[in-house]
């Protein structure tokens, strides 16, 4: 996902060019708006967290890219080019080091195993989505 901070700060095409440029390939994408139900459920792992209300309240409040992105070693690729959670502690060069703020807003979410993959995967699209 590129969140909702990305989208507002118009960075979309710059953060779209570095995931194609590092070799993924785009299977499925759309631009749209999460609904407080969608986040809650697509974050529910963090349900207990004290962020939990501000995560929610900040998926929400603006239109966000969801993709699904093939390639080999693709999750481990992916978070390497986002860079660390905090874009305080993001290597250089990587896409939450140039484009996002804070901790809270961090321009882009990568899904963190295969499994949760297919998982994320299937929440945003349906089968005839993906190509
Ligand atoms: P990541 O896998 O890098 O997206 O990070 P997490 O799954 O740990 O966290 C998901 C989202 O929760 C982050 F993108 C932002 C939010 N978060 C906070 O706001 N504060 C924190 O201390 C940790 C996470």
């Amino acid at each position: 996902m590129i969140k909702p901070d990305a989208v507002e700060n118009g960075y979309i095409g710059a953060i779209l060019d570095k995931i194609t440029a590092a070799g993924f390939r785009i299977v499925a994408m759309k631009y749209t708006q999460l609904s407080t139900r969608d986040a809650e459920i697509f974050y529910a792992i963090h349900k207990e967290r004290p962020f939990f209300g501000e995560l929610v309240e900040f998926m929400t409040r603006g239109p966000i890219v969801v993709a699904i992105l093939e390639k080999d070693n693709a999750v481990d690729d992916f978070r390497a080019l986002i860079g660390a959670t905090n874009p305080e502690e993001a290597a250089e060069g990587t896409i939450r080091k140039l484009y996002a703020a804070s901790i809270g807003e961090n321009a882009v979410h990568g899904s963190d195993s295969d499994e949760n993959a297919a998982i994320e995967g299937a929440f945003h699209f349906s089968g005839r989505e993906i190509y």
